[in-house]
């Protein structure tokens, strides 16, 4: 059993426990309730990943935005002291994307890719990020959830320098990374940040798991953003839509990370989704079909569509899907 799938059966095993009414009820009952669930539950919800082209283009970054999509680092795990550690790898450095045909722009960014690494753990865990800035500007990794001071990564780290950030992963929700080197618009705008997923102890039920992070660009340094993007290259889920399957859960992690604009909005066309504000709920907050987000907001979202065809998702901002923060899920037959 792989590590995701150990995490969610013991998340299903409980979650279902509390819905039955049977925590803190006789262990014998408990276990059989379970068994029966896990019967019952593994026959229904196989998730399935729908098949994704390997020649996709990366126009540049080490892993295509459909890569980024489902690409989950875990870390390394350890056992350090009788406690669970998982060691991340993180290299800033530059690199040129091409936004488009005619538009090569140098990036700065974690591991070859805009956004870096989406780092992913389980509440309670220590999380150990060995950072390397290869690039020539200082750069740092500031992550937000809660951590002591000397991890916080407002310091500079100086070209050629390691700096190595440890803490709790706490609490459970979505959450982020960014360098905060000043000016932090360009720092950001240049592409260096990431999302960071801590896991509520249970896990969540099985879903097709999707990450999504909006980044603008400021290309000639006019504190404006002339194009937008979903996973770092404009309009690439327009051109490539992204495969899910009809009446499959799907759950997205999204993150506003545009800076300049104040705000932007996510929304999904003909369809509903449930929103667990900043991940930080087992329960959703509210359903709706568009949502806002500042800079650094994320949410997870839940939706699953039950008609087969191609529909949009795009910041109700027109002028920002219009200028490449526009992406369609193309729903299979299930
Ligand atoms: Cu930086």
């Amino acid at each position: 059993m792989s590590f995701e799938n150990l995490w969610r059966s013991k998340g299903l095993s409980r979650r279902q426990l509390l819905q039955w009414g049977l925590a803190g009820v006789g262990t014998l009952a408990a276990a059989v309730a379970c068994q029966q669930f896990r019967r019952q539950f593994s026959d229904s919800t196989i998730i399935k990943i729908p098949q994704i082209p390997d020649d996709l283009p990366t126009s540049g970054s080490s892993v295509s935005p459909m890569t980024i999509l489902r690409d989950f680092d875990y870390g390394v795990l350890k056992q350090e002291n009788g406690r669970t550690v998982r060691e991340f790898q993180a290299v800033a450095n530059s690199s040129t994307l091409q936004l488009n045909s005619a538009l090569p722009f140098v990036s700065w960014n974690i591991n070859g890719r805009v956004p870096g690494p989406t780092f992913r753990a389980k509440e309670g865990e220590r999380v150990r990020v060995i950072f390397y800035n290869d690039d020539g500007h200082s750069h740092t990794m500031h992550f937000h959830g809660i951590h002591p001071a000397e991890a916080d990564g407002v310091k500079p780290v100086r070209h050629g320098k390691t700096f190595v950030y440890e803490f709790d992963a706490e609490p459970y929700g979505v959450h982020l990374y960014h360098c905060h080197i000043a000016p932090v618009t360009r720092h950001i705008g240049k592409g260096l940040y990431g999302m960071f997923i801590v896991d509520p102890p249970g896990g969540r039920p099985p879903a097709d798991e999707l990450v999504l992070v909006m980044g603008g660009y400021d290309i000639d340094n006019d504190r404006q953003n002339e194009l937008y993007a979903f996973n770092g290259i404009p309009n690439f889920f327009r051109d490539y839509p992204i495969p899910i399957y009809q009446n499959q859960l799907v759950r997205l992690y999204v993150l506003n990370m545009i800076e300049f604009d104040p705000a932007a909005t996510f929304h999904i066309h003909a369809n509903m989704f449930r929103v667990y504000r900043t991940g930080r709920t087992l329960t959703p907050n509210e359903e709706t079909d568009v949502i806002t987000m500042g800079t650094a907001e994320r949410h997870i979202l839940e939706f699953s569509y039950p008609y087969p065809g191609r529909y949009m998702f795009h910041p109700h901002q027109d002028l920002i899907a219009e200028h490449g923060c526009l992406g369609e899920f193309d729903v299979l037959p299930s």
